[in-house]
């Protein structure tokens, strides 16, 4: 017998709301079911981390997912891979070319073409629930996106070069999301997807800048750890884990 699904077996939609984060975790802490989906037409009030604002018209895909894992809670991060991953395959069959970037972004030739917010909430030291929010430039060219962002966002239509519909998107999305969702409670779920995503991101191997919290480090990115992390291997040869930061690739020196 086939199993029954979870992402996306209830989908609200919205026009305009707020944060779709938001309401999706106001529904969690009442009980929704997992897998409960939440998608807008715009958010007045989008927000990145570090409570940063994710700038969020019409023309995108705004969308959060609540997740009720069995994860350890300092394994949040790979509910952020999930979407990743499943966001990276969609768009690539759609026949728009994307990389991932460490830890949430979704990027075409250095361009941020889509984010995502994984919130979770833990309770006795286990996940109570997370909800998972992706953000994505769908249509449009970069002179339809805000000034603040224009050169350095890009939008999925732009990418490739021919209009990309927005709901055929997020099918695709949500049902990647719950096949890799249901492989992730499996044993060895997680470093599987950590894997998965390994294979899609910019930056094994290259030499970044890692900063955080106002502090600046320079090295080569050895690898992802099974929770998320990005191991670097600093110029003084000492091994660094980080588990949150912005990253920026560094180019070659000709
Ligand atoms: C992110 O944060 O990239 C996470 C974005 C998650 C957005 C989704 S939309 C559905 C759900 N509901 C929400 O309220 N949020 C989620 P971060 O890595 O902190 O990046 C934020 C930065 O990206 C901003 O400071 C801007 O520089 C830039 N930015 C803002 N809006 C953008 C956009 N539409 N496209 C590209 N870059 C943007």
């Amino acid at each position: 017998m086939g199993r029954t699904r979870t992402v996306g077996s209830v989908i609200l939609r919205l026009d305009t709301i707020p944060s779709t984060n938001g309401l999706a975790s106001t529904l969690a802490a009442s009980g929704c079911p997992d897998g409960t989906v939440v998608v807008a037409g715009m958010q007045t009030s989008g927000r990145g981390r570090l409570g940063r604002h994710w700038h969020s018209g019409c023309g995108g895909l705004w969308f959060s997912v609540v997740l009720r894992p069995r994860l350890s809670p300092r394994t949040a991060q790979v509910l952020t891979f999930l979407g990743a991953v499943a966001a990276a395959r969609a768009l690539k069959s759609l026949g728009v070319p994307v990389e991932l970037k460490w830890p949430n972004d979704l990027v075409w030739r250095g361009r941020k073409m889509g984010g995502i917010l994984t919130e979770s909430v833990v309770s006795g030291g286990r996940m109570k629930y997370a909800v998972t929010g992706i953000g994505i430039n769908v249509s449009g060219g970069s002179a339809d996106l805000p000034a603040e962002i224009r050169g350095s966002a890009v939008t999925a239509s732009s990418a490739t070069g021919k209009p990309v519909e927005a709901g055929a998107l997020l099918r695709r999305i949500l049902s990647n999301m719950d096949a890799l969702y249901s492989r992730l409670g499996g044993p060895g779920g997680p470093k599987a997807l950590v894997e998965e995503w390994g294979v899609l991101a910019e930056g094994a191997g290259k030499r970044v800048v890692l900063q955080e919290g106002g502090r600046r480090w320079e090295g080569t990115v050895s690898g992802f750890g099974a929770d998320g992390s990005l191991i670097m291997l600093t110029g003084k040869g000492e091994k660094k884990v980080f588990h949150s930061g912005d990253v920026t690739v560094l180019k070659k020196v000709p």
